[in-house]
């Protein structure tokens, strides 16, 4: 895949000419999964870490580290299908939501992007204030925003919703589309030209990623596991993020709040067992489930008696119920959302 492809153009060379004399190569972080990185560089798609120098850099500060849709300088481990990403380059714009709850720091959902697609239900969800705290963000990441009224077909006063949307909306662009039909799909479509990179946010369950699946053409699932069909049996951790369009153009899909939920509760299990957590880089594989994999640091202090084992069961029995979750959350889709955020909120309770 060429440069072009991944969203790159000619105002990066000179940007990246100092990285290219140090040996390094240009990639695109297309999924952030805590200090591990899917990166796509024009050969390959590969798994990056960052370096302690950049990690250094950064001082505390997360924004410095590398976000989706961020350019950055890797080095390529020999032999293995891996990178170390040594710098971020310069953003010419970033998507920032404040994140609720206990830390109020702020959230880069995506960056290097030329349009934000807020998109709205035109059914009862449908909420103005919503949409103008999501206007409110689009205007300060630098980005063309353009609301997307999705689910028509589920409205009977479309005029209404339209006149509302469009008030709220201000200069920016209204597009009425249906992702079930392919209504107004073409207008959406052609609003992205090859070598822009768009991203769609919006509450969850107001049709992002059927919308994505829409304008890719065929029925490719962004929320896909990444690593579901790689025989090693590893479990899940990402989603792929990042979608290259056939015709050009790099489309950005965040997750919904049902996705924000596992988070919490993965970080809610980590809080929880700080032992577990502090033992975990001494383990062989990077996503380690603590229960059959060989040289496991877990495993090891439980057989050496450090970890007392009921904690350990407990550990198990949290992430069971977290990957539980992630599998209804993934699969069952709008329906059993209800379903889902129930053992969200089991989940939760547990750390309380
Ligand atoms: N009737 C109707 N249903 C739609 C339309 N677009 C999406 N849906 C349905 O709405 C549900 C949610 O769609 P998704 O595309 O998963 O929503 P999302 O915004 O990606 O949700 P999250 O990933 O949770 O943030 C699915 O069951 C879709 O089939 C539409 O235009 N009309
Ligand atoms: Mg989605
Ligand atoms: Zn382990």
């Amino acid at each position: 895949m060429g440069l072009t492809k991944l969203g790159w153009n000619a105002a990066r060379d000179e940007q990246f000419a100092p990285y290219l004399a140090k040996g390094c190569i240009p990639a695109r972080v297309a999924v952030e999964d805590k200090h591990f990185y899917r990166i796509w560089t024009v050969a390959a798609e590969l798994t990056a870490q960052i370096t302690g120098k950049l990690i250094h850099e950064a001082r505390g500060n997360h924004a410095r580290l590398p976000k989706v849709g961020d350019w950055v300088a890797v080095k390529l481990v020999a032999n293995e299908e891996k990178a170390a990403i040594q710098a971020v380059l310069p953003r010419h714009t970033q998507i920032v939501r404040k994140t609720s709850g206990r830390d109020s720091a702020a959230q880069i959902l995506a960056t290097n992007v030329e349009i934000v697609f807020l998109v709205t239900a035109a059914d009862g969800t449908f909420n103005a204030a919503r949409l103008e705290r999501m206007l409110v963000m689009a205007h300060e990441s630098g980005a063309r925003p353009v609301v997307i009224l999705n689910k028509i077909d589920l409205c009977d006063r479309l005029d209404t919703k339209l006149a509302e949307a469009t008030r709220v909306a201000g200069e920016a662009l209204v597009l009425a589309v249906c992702a079930l039909t392919g209504r107004g799909m073409k207008k959406l479509s052609a609003l992205i030209q090859p070598g822009d990179t768009v991203v769609f946010i919006g509450t969850s369950g107001v049709g992002k990623s059927s919308l994505i699946n829409r304008l890719y053409g065929e029925d490719l699932m962004p929320t896909v596991e990444v690593r579901e069909q790689d025989a090693k049996g590893r479990h899940t951790t990402s989603w792929r993020e990042m979608i290259f369009l056939p015709k050009g153009g790099v489309v950005i899909d965040t997750p919904g709040m049902r996705e924000f939920h596992i988070w919490d509760a993965s970080q809610g299990a980590k809080e929880t067992f700080p032992e577990i957590e502090a033992l975990a880089p001494g383990c062989h594989f990077r996503d380690c489930s603590h229960t059959q994999e060989k040289h496991c640091a877990v495993l090891s202090a439980l057989t050496a008696g450090t970890l007392p084992r009921e904690r350990y069961e407990s550990f198990v029995k949290l992430q069971l119920e977290i990957t539980y979750l992630r599998a209804a959350e993934q699969r069952a889709g709008w329906q059993d959302r209800r379903k889902s955020d129930r053992v969200a909120h089991r989940v939760f309770n547990k750390q309380d």
